[in-house]
């Protein structure tokens, strides 16, 4: 793939963060992307988030299958591993990368297309595992990258930019993660960066699979009248069931929301999140009430956002198959090839 590094200019004005970083050290090369995409104004907060949490871009591992949003992890965080794997085929990289090594911090970077149509059994799957990652799925309702067919996330009813109407249901991949028993489910919009950075931050902070679904409209093949994941149209019908603020650890913690008013939800590492409830009657610990409200609004034509769903219970896959802690790369090779008589051992229990 051809890529363009950016010019690198340091400003003796520009902040470093807790360990000495610029926000230009988690830029990725330029954008190759269409002039206004949404997924380019997420990659713009991805790197706000993880300058502003402060982690080392060689502690982090970014993954992506194929589309235009698989593109976006070349152009944040240079300085991190890597891997733009097959069409759909992501969470099954993901699951090897952090099964080697669970000290990896896993952002991946999908599609609707990717995620929702051939990619949706292994979607399922990470949920289903409760991987330690960030999923972000740029949802834009079309495979932009081969030129605007509808995807599995297109709304009945929306027109195509050459007019023809799409007669199939969506799949709605927030409803879909807190369908199979997710552990955190979110929602935002590429044009609102406010909200976005702290589910980025709370989603990295989770431990288990962050599912975060972005509306991000392609302005080249659905951005037109008739479209429900157009600019205007997600401006129009934007509908925020919580507002997300996140606190590190480190940080105290003060709240401007009378008591009643805020949700607080503590995460493994001690962070915290402040859910304040935009919608008084909407609480983001309830599962089956998540599936009404979302199903009632979208019934409505409303695209809900915010932190939709969080359960801090449940066990990560490593818990879960109670692996070892220490990444495969460090293990002795004595408990990795434990010899012929141990594999004896293994073959008489298997007879
Ligand atoms: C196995 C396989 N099948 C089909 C394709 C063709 N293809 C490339 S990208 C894409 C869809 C991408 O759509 P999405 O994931 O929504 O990403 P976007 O470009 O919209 O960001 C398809 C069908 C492919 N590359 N590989
Ligand atoms: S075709 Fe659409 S999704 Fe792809 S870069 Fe252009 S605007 Fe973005
Ligand atoms: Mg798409």
């Amino acid at each position: 793939m051809t890529y363009i590094r950016k010019p690198r200019i340091d400003l003796p004005t520009d902040r470093v963060n807790a360990i000495g970083l610029r926000q230009r050290d988690y830029e990725g090369v330029l954008s190759t992307l269409c002039a206004g995409c949404g997924h380019d104004s997420i990659t713009a907060a991805i790197v706000q988030a993880f300058w502003e949490l402060a982690i080392a871009p060689e502690c982090v591992i970014k993954l992506s299958g194929i589309g235009c949003s698989s593109k976006t992890p070349a152009y944040f965080m240079s300085g991190a591993h890597g891997f733009n794997s097959v069409h759909g085929r992501m969470p099954s990289v993901a699951t090897g990368a952090m099964a080697a090594n669970r000290d990896l911090v896993c952002i991946a970077v999908s599609g609707d297309g990717d995620s929702l149509s051939i990619g949706f059994g292994q979607f399922g799957h990470v949920v289903r595992r409760n991987l330690n990652m960030l999923y972000i799925i740029e949802n834009n309702g079309v495979y932009g990258l081969t030129k605007g067919q509808f995807s599995a996330s297109a709304d009945p009813g929306s027109r195509a930019k050459k007019g023809d109407v799409n007669r199939m249901k969506a799949i709605d991949p927030a409803a879909t993660a807190i369908a199979l028993g997710g552990s955190f489910v979110a929602r935002g919009f590429s044009g609102d960066r406010e909200q976005l950075v702290p589910l980025i931050k709370a989603g990295v902070r989770h431990r288990g699979c962050a599912v975060l679904d972005v509306v991000s409209p392609c302005v080249t093949f659905n951005d037109h009248e008739g479209s429900t994941k157009s600019y205007a149209y997600t401006r129009e019908h934007y509908h925020a069931a919580v507002r997300t603020y996140f606190v590190p650890p480190a940080t105290e913690i003060t709240t401007q929301y009378a008591a009643g008013e805020a949700v607080q939800v503590t995460m493994h590492d001690g962070s915290r999140l402040l859910l304040r409830k935009a919608s008084p009657d909407y609480d983001p610990t309830d599962r089956s009430q998540a599936m009404r409200y979302l199903e009632d609004h979208r019934s409505r034509g409303e695209v809900v956002t915010g932190m939709l769903y969080i359960n801090e219970e449940l066990p990560e896959m490593h818990d879960i198959f109670e692996t070892a802690r220490r990444p495969l790369a460090d293990q002795p090779l004595s408990e990795l090839c434990p010899g012929a008589a141990a594999l004896k051992d293994l073959q008489k229990g298997l007879k």
